[in-house]
This record gives C-alpha cells, structure tokens and sequence, in this order.
C-alpha cells in the first residue's frame, strides 16, 4: 500500500479568503513527515493549479459556479488517477466544495464506495435552499441521486452527474443544519450523527452503527470527508464557520482510528483549514496540527504505537 497526497488550494466555494493555503499549514505543520513514519511509501503530488475563471457570474443565489465547477473537474481526474494507481490518496483543502470533485474522481474508479462525512454542517443545500449562496455547504447534494430532480443545471457543472445513494452516506458531528437541510437528512432517510447523538450513544456506538449501516452487506472502499470545523473551535479555530460543542481530541481520533480499523480506507478530504483566521499564530499552529493528527490516525498512526516501528530501533 502506498500513500498519495494531493494539495487542492481553492477558496471559490465560499467568500473568505485563506483557505487555499490550507495545504501549506498542514505540510508546515509535518504532515509529509509524519505520514513517512507509518510503514509504506508516501508520495506527495503537490498542489493542483486551478483556473483563475474572469467572468463568473452568479448563478440563481450560487457564488462562482463555474469556477467552482472547473476545479473539481480537474480535481476528480486527479483524485480518480491516484485511486487507479492503487494509493490511497489523502486531499488536502482548500474549501469544502472541493469533495464534489473528490468523491466523483474515487467514484469513477470505486463504483461502490461509502461516503463518512465529519462535518458541522450537513453541506447538502441545493441551490434553491442555500442561505448563503456558497457551494462548499451545498457538496453533497450534487452527488445525491435522490436530488437529481431538486438540483437546477447549473453552468460548470455538465462534466458531472449525481453517483451516490443517500444510503451510503452517514454524517458524524452535525450540530448547524438549516431548515432546508433538516427536511432533505428526513426526507430521504439519511443516517446522521448530530453532537447531541454522540453526548447520547457516545462515540464508540457511533461508528459501530456508522459501520454496521455502511458495511454490514458488504466490505467496500470509504471515502471519508473531514471538515475541521467538526472539531470542537478550541482546537480548531482558524477555520471559516467555527460551531460551538464539536468534537473533542479524543473523539476526532476515535472516529479516524475506527476508520483505519476497517481497512477500507480508499480516499480522504480534510478541508476548511484557513490559517488567515486564526486569532494568533498558535491559533493556526493548533489548528492544522489537529488537522495532520486527523490526517495521520486515518491513516494508521496509533495512540498505542506500532511493534514494528520499534524493533527498527532497538
Ligand atoms: C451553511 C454553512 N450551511 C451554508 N455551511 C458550511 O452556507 O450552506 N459548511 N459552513 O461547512
Ligand atoms: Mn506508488
Ligand atoms: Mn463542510
Ligand atoms: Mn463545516
């Protein structure tokens, strides 16, 4: 097994600047290095250079449609080349919206793969229910066949179609939803976890049934979506829409640890790091230090250590 990295930095899917140098903080913060310490070959492709698109009108309410739309088309080759080329690939973001492109790419090659969404937010608004016009909480909807007929044609988005049966999605850590949100997760049925579920269950039952609804069929490949936002604000707080009552450190790499257990891991997003919002440099410094400790745990990196990296150095 090997490891591919893959740096997105784009901000076009909301309207605060800093987020496209979310992969810079997360590499100075030893993302590369700690990943080489786990046990197989880590190879890290760099940052995409994604196009500067001139005239991007809005689109109805939505921001930036085509520049959002030409992102994750390239986005979805890349990803879609580092799955076939039997890594799994970790993306480094950029803004939320990037996992439209993300999860199309891994879907190309992995037809059945389950989709764990770590997030504050539920980011499945279509474009007639978004507040905000923002495409990074409108992600999920376009890749939602139950959608398809609530989704508009939208310019910079004929590349893609909806992949993804609301079945195979379970949400971890919800606790701002909006109205519109709410009457989609219940209409269609989707497993969600909000933080009040997690205080209730607690977070190891949480995955049990995250797994038991995704993988009790069959075994198959997880693509998991983590916004930092979903952790707690106190340790992630350069982040563009923090939430009050997220996931404490211990919960965050249960759930990460949990998913390496599984063996399935295929590909990971880590999104929403802005080190232009932290209120100081340590503010920023944490931050995408939670994030490479996510990163890292997803990908096999233990609380208890590893007998092999031992023997190396006795
Ligand atoms: C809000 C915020 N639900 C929206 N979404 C965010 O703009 O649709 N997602 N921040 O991460
Ligand atoms: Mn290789
Ligand atoms: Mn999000
Ligand atoms: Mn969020």
């Amino acid at each position: 097994h090997s490891v591919a990295v893959l740096g997105a930095p784009f901000s076009k899917g909301q309207k605060r600047r800093g987020v496209e140098h979310g992969p810079k903080a997360m590499r100075d913060a030893g993302l590369i290095e700690r990943l080489s310490n786990l046990d197989y070959p880590v190879h890290d492709f760099g940052d995409l250079s994604f196009q500067h698109l001139e005239k991007d009108e809005p689109y109805m309410n939505v921001h930036f449609p085509r520049t959002v739309g030409c992102a994750n088309k390239l986005l979805s080759g890349a990803v879609s080349n580092a799955v076939g080329g039997g890594h799994t690939t970790v993306v480094l973001g950029g803004d939320h919206s990037l996992a439209i492109g993300s999860v199309d790419g891994h879907a190309r090659h992995c037809p059945d793969l389950c989709l764990i969404w770590v997030d504050a937010h539920a980011d499945i608004n279509t474009p007639l229910t978004s507040p905000s016009g923002n495409l990074h909480g409108q992600s999920v909807a376009f890749m939602l066949k139950e959608l398809q007929n609530k989704m508009p044609e939208l310019p910079g988005f004929n590349w893609m179609k909806p992949f993804l049966s609301a079945k195979d999605l379970v949400y971890i850590g919800l606790r701002d939803v909006d109205p519109g949100e709410h009457y989609i997760l219940k209409e269609l049925g989707v497993q969600y976890f909000t933080m009040r579920d997690i205080d209730r269950l607690g977070i190891q039952r949480v995955m049990e049934v995250t797994f038991d609804h995704l993988l009790s069929r069959k075994q198959r490949p997880i693509h998991l979506s983590f916004d930092i936002d979903a952790m707690d604000p106190s340790l992630a707080p350069a982040t563009g829409t923090p939430v009050n009552g997220g996931l404490t450190y211990r919960e965050g790499i249960w759930i990460t640890e949990e998913i390496h257990n599984t063996g399935l891991l295929s590909v990971m997003d880590l999104v929403e790091v802005n080190p232009a919002l932290g209120a100081s440099r340590e503010a920023v410094e944490n931050t995408a230090s939670m994030a490479v400790d996510v990163i890292a745990s997803s990908l096999g990196q233990t609380r208890e250590g590893s007998p092999i990296a031992q023997t190396q150095t006795l």
